[in-house]
């Protein structure tokens, strides 16, 4: 969440910021700054609302100037206005920020109290204001940022830029990501590497704590006791730098459509298809002797994880419990020895799921890692790292994060039940060859696309959806549920089946369509009793299954989706796909802004 950008370049930087911003824009699109060194001189450019605001705004007044910082926000204090973009400024320094400063106000009332005036309604400008303070008390940059970053609590990623001082960034990194890239008599800064794609693929990733002094020649990098420290740098995979939507109209469909081949690298990477076994990287402790486990995640991945629990408990026979990160954190969870906690996210820097990962070691408890990004700071604190192998995903609603999130804790959840021996070697080939059939599998379910474009139309005049599922298909209704809302604003709830007569079923009228997953499994007929309730009542029915389950849903009022037979357990995968382009198809239609909806951003490094 919020885009940070610098840099210290050989020519007009402006242009680049923004080349770098744009890719970081699926990190927060309320406003957007940049702030340069006009003849050495501090100038800044903000608009409110998308990238595009501020580039038409720099076409009118361009910024000259080869240094300088940039920022896409999503706004935690002060509303989304020119006002509270950032950089934000004073006579001397700007500051652009991703994070939240949790005592801004204790410090705000400090600098008010000395007459200092503030100019925007933000956390963040207490930062350019103490370093300001500094300044004016004759410190230089360095030591002006060294003296007032102990004094900021909370969470945060800064980036400074000086009056008079052309060769000079300061960054500095705590609880939010921050890269450092090299280039040629050239330095950059950004939230991410793929902002710095277009700049350099040479990148240094800081440290919690630590914070760096950039100049053409390099950068020193500090920790947060003020000693020097060596940071690796490392040569990023191109891939991993490109961002475009090839042919799509939106990355989310773009997203979608990549799913057959991602899902194949994440199974390629943890399955062995001549020996039709499951091969995990080594982990450092021993899953047979693992007594308890705890899934914690937010969102999309928390679902992952909830649809992975039907798998843990069923192929390891072990107990599983399955916490949003948000509440796992302080409901003060006991946990016990030989325990194992699981933390799920794309981005690796969920706020919310690292403080979970740190209170899962503090307690004891391996920890692993299934994140998208191996360079993240999950990854990096966690005891052993399972990547999804998605590459970068921009939708801010995730589609191919989740499914490759489902592939890995598959293969997860069979080496589980191996090691544990309640799976025969017959039972990991026959379920690693049903693995092997997702990429096919997924590629039938996305013909479905002209059928889910034209059932979209009626979708998008219902002001209510309810999603059914039961088994690992009942995580899938929350997920469709939370797909749709995210980016079409329609309110949808997910339900487990058998709780539709608990409550739901009061909601059902002519005008609320009902989505049911129900491969025809072994549950097929309390499902079918299921949509009896809701057709009995003039609701409209979804239902997507397969042939025989389509052959044996004998229900009035039904549309079908039909998607091929295959095995359970990769059930889940597969019906991503429909249940992703429901919402696609229907956000689509409704003109929202499918890429970036409304309030959303990804990455949420904030609480
Ligand atoms: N608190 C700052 C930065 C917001 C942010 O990092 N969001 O993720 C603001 O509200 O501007």
């Amino acid at each position: 969440m919020c885009g940070i950008v610098g840099i210290l370049g050989k020519e007009a930087v402006a242009d680049g910021l923004v080349e770098a911003l744009r890719r970081l824009e699926y990190r927060g699109y309320d406003s957007a700054g940049v702030a340069t060194l006009e003849e050495g001189h501090l100038a800044i450019c903000r608009a409110e609302g998308k990238l595009k605001n501020l580039t038409h705004k720099l076409f009118r007044h361009p910024l000259a100037g080869h240094s300088g910082i940039g920022h896409t926000r999503w706004a935690t204090h002060g509303k989304p206005s020119e006002r509270n973009a950032h950089p934000h400024i004073t006579k001397r320094v700007a500051v652009v920020h991703n994070g939240i400063i949790e005592n801004f106000r204790e410090l705000k009332s400090e600098l008010e109290g000395e007459g200092i005036t503030f100019r925007s309604d933000t956390d963040t400008e207490v930062v350019a204001q103490l370093v300001d303070r500094e300044m004016v008390r004759g410190a230089a940059p360095e030591a002006a940022v060294a003296a007032v970053l102990p004094r900021l609590k909370g969470a945060f990623a800064l980036a400074f830029l000086f009056d008079g001082q052309t060769d000079l960034l300061i960054a500095a990194r705590k609880g939010s990501p921050l890269a450092i890239g090299f280039g040629d008599g050239e330095m950059f800064l950004g939230s991410d590497a793929i902002a710095l794609g277009p700049f350099t693929d040479v990148i240094c990733y800081l440290e919690e704590g630590d914070w760096a002094v950039l100049t053409r020649a390099g950068a020193l990098i500090r920790d947060e006791s003020g000693q020097v420290v060596s940071r690796p740098s490392q040569k990023v995979a191109a891939g991993s730098l490109l961002v475009d939507k090839g042919n799509h109209r939106h990355f989310m469909a773009k997203e979608i459509y990549e799913q057959p081949e991602v899902i194949g690298h994440t199974f390629g990477h943890y399955l062995n298809l001549d020996t039709e076994t499951v091969n995990l990287p080594e982990l450092p402790f021993d899953l047979a002797e693992v007594e308890h486990i705890s899934i914690t995640a937010c969102g999309t991945a928390l679902y992952a994880g909830a649809v992975a629990e039907y798998w843990f408990e069923r192929f390891g026979r072990l107990p599983v419990s399955t916490d949003i990160a948000s509440e796992f954190r302080y409901r003060e969870t006991p946990l016990t020895g030989k325990g194992v906690t699981i933390v799920i996210s794309q981005s690796g820097e969920t706020a919310d799921t690292l403080a979970s990962l740190r209170y899962a070691k503090e307690h004891g408890q391996k920890t692993i890692a299934v994140v998208n990004v191996p360079t993240s700071t999950i990854a990096r604190e966690a005891d052993a790292v399972l990547p999804t192998l998605a590459g970068p995903e921009i939708g801010v609603a995730s589609t191919k994060a989740f499914t490759c999130q489902l592939a890995t804790l598959a293969c997860l959840s069979v080496a589980l039940g191996r090691a544990r021996g309640h799976l025969s070697e017959e039972d990991e080939h026959r379920l690693v060859r049903a693995m092997m059939e997702v990429p096919r599998l997924m590629t039938e379910a996305l013909k479905l696309s002209p059928e889910i474009e034209l059932l979209s139309r009626t979708l998008a005049k219902a002001r209510d959806v309810l999603y059914l599922g039961r088994g690992t298909n009942y995580p899938l209704a929350m997920e469709g549920a939370l797909k749709l809302k995210e980016i079409s604003y329609i309110h949808a709830e997910g339900y487990a089946g058998g709780e539709l007569k608990h409550g739901p079923i009061a909601l059902i009228d002519e005008t609320m369509p009902v989505v049911v997953i129900a491969p025809h499994d072994r549950i097929f007929e309390k499902t079918v009793s299921n949509m009896e309730e809701v057709a009995a009542r003039g609701g409209r029915i979804i239902l997507l299954t397969d042939p025989k389950g389509a052959a044996a849903a004998s229900v009035d009022a039904v549309q079908k989706l039909i998607l091929p037979e295959m095995p359970a357990t990769v059930a889940p995968m597969v019906y991503s796909i429909p249940v992703q382009l429901i919402a696609y198809h229907t956000a689509v239609l409704m003109g929202t802004d499918v890429d970036q909806p409304r309030n959303l951003a990804k990455s949420v490094t904030v609480e």
